[in-house]
């Protein structure tokens, strides 16, 4: 066999750490299973309504849910008894999950967004499940709280995310270089089919609502007006990608280059997007691909989170393009403050 799967990788990965104990492994290997699972139901979404599954309960009798619910209850069900876990925090639940008392406690942390995009769903546009792995730092015999759950993300030991497109494809870091697998419907095992991926330091690419201008900050307004000016030596004009989807938005900008902003603006002060489920996860990715994240000024991985499901501005892809927007809105603030 001249192809590499996941749980081959992973064990791989995990041999150059002599401490490692295989628990890590063992989790993702959990993971990439519920993801499977979930990449068969998201691939039939669009055939519901036309087998005559009435949107409440399917031809078996069984309740239809949404799919970011069931999303959800996919992942809290194939990762709940591995033993690996002492608790989780899903996008889609107020609280942090405990394990039930019944299964073993193990030291990892496991946050998640089951199903982001989700809205796009109906269009056919890819969406995908985001993830997130810390370490816990309560003492081992207490039940995890959310202090366990709210670590800055340079506490991450994994993140990931697998997107349902015209292929569904996992990507993830342990730290060690960022590596991509497709999943080979076939025999349903992900494949290595892009080895230590890493993001061009400069891209011609550039992702953002454009529909939100008016509510921007001047320096980010001056920015993208910045990137429509032509200078061939620069690159510019850049084009503009977006697709509403932020697996999507960021899977494309990882391989090609580019920066995804979803920028504060004078309607919603911290942005859109979770620090927790979506941005630190994505960051570790980014910066492990070479690349960089921040809320516009500070390191998205050395944000203190004080809430599970917090908000933050995120600039992030393209180390060269990141600096420079960080710069416009800089110089804009000092500018502000004469
Ligand atoms: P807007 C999808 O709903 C999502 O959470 C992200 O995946 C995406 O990047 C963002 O919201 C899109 O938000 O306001 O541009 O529609």
């Amino acid at each position: 066999m001249n192809f590499q799967t996941l749980a081959r990788h992973i064990i791989e990965e995990e041999r150059k750490y002599p401490e490692a104990t295989g628990e890590l492994s063992s989790l993702l290997h959990d993971l990439s299973l519920a993801t499977k699972v979930i990449s068969l139901e998201v691939n039939k979404a669009g055939l519901v309504d036309i087998l005559g599954f009435t949107g409440d309960s399917n031809v078996h009798g069984e309740q239809v849910k949404k799919l970011d619910i069931y999303a959800h209850d996919m992942m809290v069900k194939a990762m709940d008894h591995g033993g690996h876990l002492c608790v989780m925090a899903s996008e889609e639940e107020e609280d942090i999950i405990h394990i039930p008392p019944h299964f073993h406690i193990g030291k990892y942390v496991l946050l998640f967004d089951p199903l982001d995009g989700s809205s796009n769903i109906d269009a056919n546009v890819s969406i995908g499940t985001i993830f997130s792995i810390y370490r816990r730092i309560t003492p081992d015999d207490q039940v995890a709280t959310m202090e366990d759950c709210l670590q800055p993300g340079h506490k991450q030991v994994a993140a990931g995310y697998v997107i349902y497109g015209s292929s569904t494809m996992l990507v993830y870091t342990a730290g060690n270089g960022v590596h991509g697998f497709t999943l080979d419907p076939a025999f349903g095992e992900y494949i290595l089919s892009h080895k230590k991926i890493e993001t061009p330091k400069k891209s011609k690419i550039y992702s953002i609502n454009e529909g939100n201008y008016l509510y921007w900050h001047t320096g980010l307004k001056k920015y993208i007006k910045y990137l429509q000016e032509e200078d061939e030596e620069s690159g510019r004009p850049y084009s503009s990608r977006y697709i509403g989807s932020m697996v999507a938005d960021v899977h494309r900008n990882l391989l090609y280059g580019g920066i995804f902003m979803y920028p504060a603006d004078s309607r919603n002060p911290n942005g859109k997007l979770r620090l927790m489920y979506e941005c630190n996860p994505m960051a570790f990715i980014i910066e492990q691909a070479g690349g960089k994240a921040s809320d516009g000024k500070r390191r998205m991985l050395d944000i203190q989170p004080e809430k599970l499901h917090q908000r933050v501005p995120i600039f992030i892809g393209s180390e060269d393009d990141v600096k420079t927007v960080e710069k416009f809105m800089a110089e804009e603030e000092v500018k502000a403050s004469k």
